[in-house]
């Protein structure tokens, strides 16, 4: 499979500068000379990583179109194949023509993420790092960025390597007491053996407790913002979007549909939604709005649950305190403008002091104290300085307490006495776990798995 050419586009279908067609293979540098003409160099000749000015012509010896083209020899391209990237004029029949040509030149249509799949076979980049690259594309806010481009670079699979290399150095020890069992290890060992299984212990649950971290990087915070109608929800949203992108009228009831956005908060990226304002209500247009504000409560990672300073609590905000329960969630008590002093004590009892949080967007007040909780709540847990190493897929989240709950069997073994080849058997068996993270112990099924849920021409 990996001996023919891939070919796709690379980038997206539309109107713009340029559009990419990228080809991989060992065939990649012949199957576009065949296609492309130049009145100066040819192709075959071309050093590594050389651009050159041409046409690509069909068999018909039409043009197609006027492109640049790159030629990067193995294995010194993304691939470790040899790559050529035609740079097209953006537009969609261009680019497309141009694929076909390619395709009929003699490239296959590439499958989707089969490029960074084909780097990861011919073992440019490991599976983690692999896996990155999606979510370097996907990145919403800047420290997104940097902890998938921390990935990429391997941090995650370094920190892998090393507890692997560990888990073989006692693989090691134990294994020599195996082999000569009428010196079964003596206590001393053991007493090693504990000590060492405690230290990798720690290190696979330092990297699980950095995945609610990761995951929030990955994919965003899903913070809703409810309350009854008119406490300031949409403002809210507006304010911490900069923009004016929810309506805002002082008419209870104006949000009829949730509102979803991409925030940066201080980095951290929130799929912040604005909802209907929850009552009892027999406008049907509104009381859809109410349960899709249900619907989006259920699903939150954070909730802000905003009330009117102006009005105190009301019966309408009581029956919002029971859903709360269970949820990571912030009281914001907006209107200080209006009426600062409001009896808190009822509140209390449903959220914890340093989660309510005194609010006026009129006075652009609260908005400081709202950031620093959500700050707070996302690095909980987390020693500092850990963001260069987040461990951000669930895929890794899984195999990595897959590899804690086995060594936590070898602590029991050797608690209970048992003897020493047990104790390599569950050893083994994190060994082979967090392999999977980095794809050195992996099945072929789920390397296809992953890469196809990646975009085509990536
Ligand atoms: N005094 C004062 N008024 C505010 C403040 N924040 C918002 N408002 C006003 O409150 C009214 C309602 O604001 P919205 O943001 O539309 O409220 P909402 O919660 O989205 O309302 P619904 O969509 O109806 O549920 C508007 O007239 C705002 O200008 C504030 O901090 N102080
Ligand atoms: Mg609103």
């Amino acid at each position: 499979m990996l001996d023919d050419t891939i070919a796709a586009i690379s980038t997206p279908i539309g109107a713009a500068g340029i559009g990419i067609v990228r080809v991989s293979g060992r065939n990649a540098i012949p199957v576009v000379e065949k296609i492309f003409s130049s009145k100066k160099k040819k192709m075959t000749d071309a050093p590594s990583h050389s651009m050159l000015y041409g046409h690509i012509v069909d068999p018909e010896g039409k043009v197609v179109d006027e492109v640049l083209v790159s030629v990067m020899r193995a294995p010194h391209s993304f691939t470790a194949e040899d790559v050529v990237e035609i740079n097209c004029h953006g537009g969609v029949v261009a680019v497309r023509k141009t694929l076909e040509t390619v395709l009929k030149a003699g490239a296959r249509p590439a499958e989707p993420g089969e490029f960074s799949k084909r780097a990861f076979l011919n073992g440019r980049i490991d599976l983690a790092q692999a896996e990155s690259i999606m979510d370097l594309i996907s990145a919403k806010t800047e420290r997104s960025l940097k902890v998938a481009v921390s990935q990429l670079e391997g941090a995650l699979s370094a920190a892998i390597k090393a507890i692997r290399t560990e888990i073989l150095g006692l693989l090691a020890h134990i294994e020599a007491g195996i082999d000569f069992p009428e010196h079964d290890l003596e206590d001393i060992s053991r007493i090693q053996i504990e000590q060492k299984t405690k230290l990798i212990l720690d290190r696979v649950k330092k990297l699980i407790d950095s995945a609610g971290t990761g995951k929030v990087f990955r994919e965003g915070l899903k913070t809703v913002i409810i309350g009854k109608p008119n406490v300031g929800k949409s403002s809210l949203l507006n304010a911490l979007l900069k923009e004016k992108r929810a309506i805002v009228t002082d008419i209870p009831g104006t949000t009829r549909d949730a509102i979803e956005e991409i925030v940066s908060l201080r980095g951290i990226p929130l799929k912040l939604v604005d909802t209907a304002g929850i009552r009892e209500t027999d406008d049907i247009v509104e009381k859809i709005g109410v349960e899709k504000t249900m619907e989006m409560f259920g699903e939150a990672d954070l909730v802000l649950f905003m009330i009117d300073a102006s009005t105190g609590l009301t019966a309408d905000d009581r029956e919002i305190f029971p859903l709360l329960k269970g949820k990571n969630r912030l009281l914001i008590i907006n209107k200080t403008d209006i009426k600062k002093d409001i009896d808190l004590s009822e509140a209390e009892n449903h959220i914890e002091p340093e989660n309510v949080i005194e609010m006026s967007l009129f006075q652009e007040k609260g908005l400081d104290r709202l950031e620093e909780r959500i700050e707070t709540m996302v690095y909980a847990g987390l020693a500092s300085g850990q963001e260069e190493l987040l461990v951000t897929n669930i895929r890794h989240k899984n195999a990595l307490e897959e590899a804690g709950l086995s060594i936590e069997e070898v602590l029991k073994a050797l608690a209970a006495n048992l003897p020493t080849d047990c104790l390599a058997i569950d050893l083994k068996t994190a060994w082979d776990k967090l392999g999977e993270i980095t794809g050195e112990t992996v099945e072929d099924d789920l390397v296809t798995q992953i890469f196809t849920r990646f975009c085509i021409g990536k």
